[in-house]
């Protein structure tokens, strides 16, 4: 299943999206990639009434929504009310807030590092993610912020990578007026 080299500088010369859009969509020996985030990090003016989907290229494992929050202000920021569900048979991440969000506001949508797929592989968080304005999540910004430190819930499994010590990838976007 994984690309040569060379085909994986092709896809990323010729436009990430489309390019993987129609790769695999079979689970294999690769975890699930991430493909699409909406808004994107690094996104400005975006709608108070926006929803935030994250999507795969195949189905996660049962209960990810578990491992996917939006923060208010950056990963440190506390959590906006709301409901993540999946749609897409598994493959997406949706989220509705509770109510719309503050205007000229920056938020931060912090996707788990150590999610599974349906197969029980690890979900590759940094093969489309950079390309989307995605940051990874270090020790130090989680620890350094209120309610996430080692008992806060967001350094577990689902959102500790299992090897890199890294704790997923953010995407932070401001919202217009
Ligand atoms: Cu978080």
């Amino acid at each position: 299943m994984r690309a040569a080299p060379y085909l994986t500088t092709a896809l990323l010369v010729t436009g990430l999206t489309a390019a993987c859009a129609d790769g695999p969509t079979v689970a294999g020996a690769d975890g699930a990639r991430l493909l699409g985030v909406e808004p994107q990090g690094g996104q400005v003016g975006v709608s108070i009434a926006t929803t935030v989907t994250v999507t795969f290229d195949h189905p996660l494992g049962p209960r990810m929504e578990e491992f996917v929050a939006l923060h208010e202000g950056d990963v440190s920021g506390p959590l906006v009310a709301g409901l993540w569900s999946t749609s897409e048979e598994g493959a997406a991440l949706v989220f509705e807030p509770a109510a719309p969000l503050k205007a000229n506001t920056q938020y931060t949508i912090h996707i788990g590092g150590g999610m599974t797929d349906r197969l029980g592989a690890h979900v590759d968080l940094g093969i489309h993610g950079p390309a989307m304005g995605g940051m990874w999540v270090t020790e130090t910004m989680m620890t350094g912020s209120l309610g996430m430190g080692p008992t806060g819930g967001m350094m577990g499994t689902g959102w500790a990578h299992p090897t890199d010590g890294t704790f997923g990838m953010t995407f932070s976007f401001w919202t217009g007026t």
